[in-house]
């Protein structure tokens, strides 16, 4: 039942190949530098470092027809989804340290094809500033990590649609996104045309933290996987300013803690993506940490004295 006996497999991605920014392929090493594997043991879970996958460097060119570097970001995605499904059929639940966003094409479709599998229903918390459902005709900058949402339900190259087999991997309805305050022209019509819901940062403003997890917690039960996308960009940028595209106006620590622990009581969390995490824009690793710290929460430290 409670997560906090399995099996935690930790799979970094060290690369920055669908971001706008170099650095993200550090993060990684900044989460294990912050203790992430050894904290979470301290709650109990076996904890299993499987190390780095590896793909092509970052050759940084410009986009071509819209996409910066699509075959490095097929390359990275197909070895992240093999990784993150054979976790899942060990029964370990993987936690991908990113890396880039553009790295959840790899790992949601891995979780999706393992819930296809064993017939668990898929429910994904986006955590966000940004919706990342860009397409190459609408993308404002050819960054695939502005696309991974988009691709997961079928809009995108064949080449990242197709990474785990059936197209599309998942569909519009599983995803629930939180935190957003960031959605470019083109991408807000089309998020609405498919019907992504979207908990906005206006509306955690009007009724509040709790209503809104709640809202997006609604119908998880035991035969729920929870997948969790956590964009540390989600996080207001005066606690987390390890991240190379900063919003302001996000969730603060207290926000942001509430978040996850109202997730960890579901006891249904099978799989996380931490990304987006990049420390050349960090100071003395303080986002690593902040991050690691709500992972902790995540899985199960709890405030709660009652
Ligand atoms: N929407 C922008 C783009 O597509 C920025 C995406 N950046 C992110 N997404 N960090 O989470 O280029
Ligand atoms: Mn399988
Ligand atoms: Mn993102
Ligand atoms: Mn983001």
């Amino acid at each position: 039942m409670s997560p906090i006996t399995r099996s935690v497999a930790l799979i970094g991605v060290p690369t920055d190949i669908g971001a706008g920014h170099r650095g993200s392929s550090m993060g990684p090493e900044a989460l294990r530098v912050a203790r992430l594997g050894e904290r979470l043991a301290k709650r109990g879970m076996h904890v299993v470092d499987r190390g780095n996958l590896s793909g092509p460097l970052n050759p940084w060119q410009p986009p071509t027809d819209g996409y910066r570097h699509l075959d490095a970001v097929v390359a990275w995605n197909t070895a992240v989804h093999e990784a993150i499904h054979g976790a899942l059929g060990e029964g370990q639940l993987p936690v991908m340290l990113g890396g880039d966003h553009c790295l959840a094409i790899g790992s949601i479709s891995a979780v999706a094809r393992h819930c296809r599998e064993t017939g668990k229903k898929l429910r994904v918390l986006w955590l966000d500033a940004h919706a990342d459902f860009n397409t190459s005709q609408i993308t404002p900058s050819g960054n695939i990590h502005g696309m991974p949402v988009a691709c997961l339900c079928g809009y995108g190259p064949a080449a990242l649609t197709h990474i785990g087999g059936s197209v599309p991997a998942t569909t519009p309805d599983v995803f629930r996104q939180i935190g957003i305050r960031s959605v470019d022209e083109g991408e807000k019509r089309f998020v609405h045309e498919v019907g992504l819901d979207i908990y906005d940062m206006r509306y955690i403003d009007e009724i509040g933290i709790k209503a809104a997890m709640e809202e997006a917690l609604a119908g998880v039960d035991e035969d729920t996987h929870l997948h969790v996308s956590f964009d540390v960009d989600f996080l207001d940028p005066s606690i987390a300013p390890g991240v190379g595209t900063t919003v302001r106006g996000g969730p603060n620590y207290r926000e942001a803690q509430l978040c996850m622990e109202m997730i960890a009581d579901t006891g249904r969390v099978g799989s996380l993506d931490i990304v987006e995490l990049n420390p050349a824009f960090d100071k003395r690793n303080q986002t690593a940490k902040l991050a690691v710290d709500l992972v902790e929460s995540l899985f199960g430290k709890s405030t709660l004295m009652r």
